[in-house]
């Protein structure tokens, strides 16, 4: 039987244009399905690899205190990662699916994570400019028009900024430290400040996504705004660190009532986003390794799954009398 999608789709524009969030048993044009996809599974494998660069330095970290709460950010972004799969699933297609995606090179992650961490600094640097860009990108995004998306990202950006406090706070720290501490701040700070800025996205002439992920209310914002909020929240802070920006054309521009700043390469970011940064492959092999390695847990809990059902129990060993609760009632009567 043919439906007429003429009023579905009037009822998702509705939605749209009213600023509702579309909820996964609405209607949805398949190219809205599809974008969503993309972008949030690659915002997801984002998060689970970028545990990757700071993960290198759990072992070697300079005190128990910087251990446990580099433990607990990388933890954190393994449970981004978790909600952010789990948002996708809700649009009909499995994280298997999308972790084969990007194992196969057919789904993208951040281009930043494909930076080396050459230093402990470089966690502050990246708490610092990375979870600060983050956070720029997404507190707009939790005002998404697809409701599961949103809602993953407000838990998301309260941690997010948790992060953002503990880079800002490990970097002061080490300018209040010796001469050769703040010249590792300011060295690492000189690594990442463009990586950060190429964070956003390709200026917004370049950008083949924006207008459409903005007309659907997916995107809020265009990439090159969000570059400028970024800058602009940035250069007060810097200020206070007492490092230097390392860009000879940033300035205020009173006209604009906002900072003008320099180009980013973006040769070196089409490159890396092609594969080729510096640490692009050694990142994905490293997923792969990780993906191999937990092949015998994930058959492990299918085949529990499997068995539970066939003797009516469930994941966590409760058989259908206790999930319902007869069995507890029972033994209460006794
Ligand atoms: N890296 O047309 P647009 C984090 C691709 S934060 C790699 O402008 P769109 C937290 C883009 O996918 C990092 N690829 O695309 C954390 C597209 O290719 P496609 C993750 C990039 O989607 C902190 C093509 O270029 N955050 O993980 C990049 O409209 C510290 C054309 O681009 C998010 O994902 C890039 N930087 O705008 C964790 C936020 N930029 O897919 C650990 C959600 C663009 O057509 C430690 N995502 N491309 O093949 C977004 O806001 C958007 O997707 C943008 C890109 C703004 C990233």
């Amino acid at each position: 039987m043919q439906v007429d999608q003429a009023p579905l789709e009037e009822a998702f524009e509705a939605t749209i244009a009213g600023n509702d969030r579309i909820e996964p048993r609405d209607w949805m044009p398949e190219k809205y399905r599809q974008t969503l996809i993309r972008q949030v599974a690659q915002h997801a494998h984002s998060e689970i690899i970028g545990m990757q660069p700071e993960g290198n330095w759990i072992t070697r970290a300079p005190s128990l205190r910087r251990k446990a709460v580099l433990l607990a950010k990388v933890q954190d972004e393994a449970g981004h990662g978790l909600y952010l799969y789990s948002a996708t699933e809700t649009l009909g297609i499995s994280r298997d699916e999308l972790t084969r995606r990007l194992i196969e090179g057919k789904q993208k992650y951040s281009s930043i994570f494909n930076y080396p961490t050459l230093s402990y600094t470089d966690v502050g640097t990246i708490g610092w400019l990375v979870d600060g860009a983050a956070i720029c990108n997404q507190v707009p995004l939790c005002r998404t028009s697809y409701g599961p998306y949103g809602r993953a990202m407000i838990r998301i950006c309260k941690e997010e900024s948790f992060h953002q406090r503990q880079g800002y706070e490990l970097l002061m720290t080490m300018m209040r430290g010796t001469d050769e501490q703040r010249a590792m701040v300011q060295e690492s700070v000189d690594r990442f400040w463009w990586p950060a800025l190429m964070m956003f996205g390709p200026p917004d002439g370049d950008s083949p996504n924006t207008a459409q992920s903005m007309a659907w209310g997916i995107k809020r914002h265009t990439n090159d705004e969000l570059r400028q909020r970024f800058v602009d929240m940035t250069v007060p802070q810097a200020k206070a660190l007492g490092v230097t920006l390392p860009d000879p054309e940033l300035q205020w521009n009173e006209e604009r009532g906002a900072h003008d700043f320099g180009e980013p390469d973006w040769d070196e970011f089409w490159a890396v986003v092609k594969g080729n940064g510096p640490c692009n492959a050694q990142r994905m092999a490293h997923r792969k390794a990780a993906y191999d390695d937990g092949a015998w847990v994930r058959e492990a809990a299918m085949a529990f799954a499997a068995r539970a059902d066939s003797v009516g129990r469930d994941a966590e060993g409760r058989s259908g009398e206790e999930r319902t609760g007869t069995k507890a009632q029972e033994a209460g009567n006794d």
